[in-house]
């Protein structure tokens, strides 16, 4: 069977760069969802992230229903609850929020997600979540009631990051909230990426196309943006 991580390897091992396109079913109306694939299919983008804080239960399932017809691309459910897994998805991020010390997103969801997923053949991508400052407050710090690394604590997150691969995590996501005013820095990006031997994901508040390149450039080998597309689709135009 065609295996997403192992793609995702491939990919980085010939230099290529990804981007994931959050979509947040929470924020996105199904009637759109046509016209905005058609622009996701003629970028660059490589993964489909499907997921949010805030959703409804089934509301996940219908919109990765109906964003499997319109593409190709490999969908990957990001999940922001246990209630957000589908079987219609071709993989899931396995979070564990290794940032904060909150019982219930270190292993509490995931132990509550087995019962789903044992009922699916989804492809399950154990992967290790760092929540860091950006310079306000995100939904992710309030749902899960965690506090995010401190942005200056450099090597704390590098060590975070490294523990989660020797965990035998098999990505690395830095995040810095959905909206952040500040993405990820390149000083993060570029230590933790010397220390690791597994894909790095950096996301949140990359708005643009010398921000996107700076995160590359740092090391990011994945980067996910949601909210510059939700809020202005000709973003798209600059990433074909
Ligand atoms: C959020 O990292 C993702 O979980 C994407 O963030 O919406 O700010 O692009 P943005």
């Amino acid at each position: 069977m065609k295996s997403i991580y192992q793609d995702i390897l491939v990919s980085i091992s010939k230099n290529k760069k990804l981007l994931a396109v959050l979509i947040d079913p929470d924020k996105t109306k199904p009637e759109n969802v046509f016209g905005f694939m058609k622009k996701v299919n003629a970028s660059m983008t490589s993964h489909i992230f499907v997921g949010g804080s805030e959703v409804d239960v089934n509301v996940t399932e219908k919109l990765v229903s109906i964003i499997k017809n319109l593409t190709d691309l490999p969908v990957i459910i990001f999940p922001g609850d246990v209630s957000q897994i589908t079987q219609k998805a071709d993989a899931l991020l396995f979070l564990s929020l290794i940032s904060g010390r909150n019982p219930d997103y270190l292993i509490g969801k995931q132990v509550e997600a087995v019962s789903k997923l044992r009922q699916t053949i989804l492809e399950v991508i154990p992967t290790g979540y760092l929540l860091i400052e950006n310079g306000k407050e995100t939904t992710v710090q309030k749902v899960t009631a965690t506090t995010p690394m401190l942005r200056n604590n450099i090597q704390e997150i590098v060590d975070t990051a490294k523990a989660g691969e020797l965990l035998g995590m098999k990505l690395i996501y830095l995040e810095a909230g959905s909206g952040a005013l500040h993405p990820i820095t390149e000083d993060i990006i570029s230590s933790v990426k010397q220390e690791l031997n597994i894909p790095l994901i950096v996301g949140g508040g990359i708005r643009s196309n010398e921000q996107l390149n700076n995160a590359y450039q740092a090391g990011a080998d994945m980067v996910v943006i949601g909210t510059a597309f939700e809020e202005d689709e000709s973003f798209f135009n600059e990433l074909v």
